[in-house]
């Protein structure tokens, strides 16, 4: 119908009929869009948030309960950082957040020294400080304004009481009883702690034998390659400790390569933490004995807590999370199909 030279022109008025709308309303376009996000911005509560790392898979729920808790809907503008394990992440995020002038800062410490500096300069900025997970060892508590977490020593406590109750089911509580112990990211406040409960329930028994207690990262790999270690040094292991569910994954691969057999019918009882979905599908099967239940869902809580702030209201220095102990017991299929991670 139209010849190639009219496709031409038509083409050419249409380029003009756009520039000119560019030239007329385009820097109003972008400025409204950028006036918009800005706009957003102020009405909204901006918080930046410093996770350790993606370590496991405590970790990826820990963060996608904050994701999910510090939404555009619920009025929060969410700054978030993986720190990648490492402290001199965490304290460049914090630092990014205090010239950002963010309204509050949460983080979980990969560690507990070194945080005092940075958190003199965020008191010295007006910004208040909420530890989540983890907790800082710093002398003046004031740097912080609360941590949402776990009692770790409480926790490293309750696997040395099931192990009690256990060895007397068992009626083996007079018995030698070979312990290793997989532990957590060093100097970590849930590898302090849970060593420090264990070893307090531990003391009070001559006949248990810790024979080694080995960093393995909070991580599978690194707790098959520090189980396979144990089984080569003590050929007679009867109970392994393990600071969490992905370092007892690889621990139990590590196990079973080397043709023994693990958990309630196994030669070595497994202890775990943190009752992920996957693991209490494997204490429900009796391939591990005890999990400590270590509740990654702290979003809610950080929310309640950002809104009493908010309010005015009078905030406590420390919120625990409810935690449970699960057994091949008490392992019903309703716990597992209500699991959310
Ligand atoms: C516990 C948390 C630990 C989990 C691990 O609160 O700090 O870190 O137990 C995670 O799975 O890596």
């Amino acid at each position: 119908m139209f010849g190639k030279r009219s496709y031409g022109v038509i083409a050419v008025g249409i380029l003009l009929v756009m520039t000119l709308f560019l030239l007329l309303f385009g820097s109003r376009l972008f400025t409204d869009i950028e006036e918009e996000a800005h706009i957003t911005q102020e009405n909204r509560i901006v918080v930046g948030v410093s996770q350790l790392g993606s370590e496991s898979g405590w970790r990826t729920a820990n963060t996608e309960s904050v994701q999910n808790a510090f939404t555009q809907q619920n009025g929060y503008f969410l700054i978030f950082h993986n720190a990648r394990q490492k402290q001199e992440n965490q304290l460049k995020a914090i630092r990014s957040f205090i010239s950002q002038r963010v309204d509050y800062i949460i983080f979980s410490p990969v560690v507990e020294t070194g945080w005092e500096t940075v958190l003199q300069e965020a008191k010295e900025a007006g910004i208040p400080v909420i530890l989540m997970d983890r907790k800082v060892d710093v002398e003046d508590e004031s740097l912080y304004v609360t941590c949402v977490g776990s009692d770790f020593e409480e926790e490293g406590e309750k696997a040395g009481h099931w192990l009690e109750g256990e060895l007397v089911r068992q009626n083996r509580s007079s018995q030698s009883v070979n312990i290793v112990i997989l532990a957590g990211t060093e100097g970590s406040s849930s590898q302090i702690g849970r060593s420090a409960g264990f070893a307090t329930v531990a003391d009070r028994h001559g006949n248990w034998n810790i024979l080694e207690e080995k960093c393995a990262e909070f991580t599978s790999t690194k707790g098959k390659e520090v189980m396979k270690t144990f089984l080569r040094r003590y050929p007679d292991i009867d109970v392994v400790v393990s600071q969490n569910d992905d370092m007892t994954f690889g621990a139990i691969e590590a196990i079973k390569e080397s043709g023994r057999t693990v958990g309630v019918n196994g030669d070595i009882m497994i202890i775990s933490y943190d009752a992920l979905g996957d693991a209490l599908e494997m204490v429900a099967d009796g391939a591990i004995n005890v999990d400590i239940e270590c509740n990654p869902n702290q979003g809610e809580y950080l929310l309640e807590v950002i809104d009493m702030l908010e309010a005015e209201e009078p905030i406590e220095k420390r919120y625990y999370v409810e935690e449970d102990v699960f057994t091949i017991e008490n392992v019903t299929e309703e716990v597992l199909n209500g699991r959310t991670y």
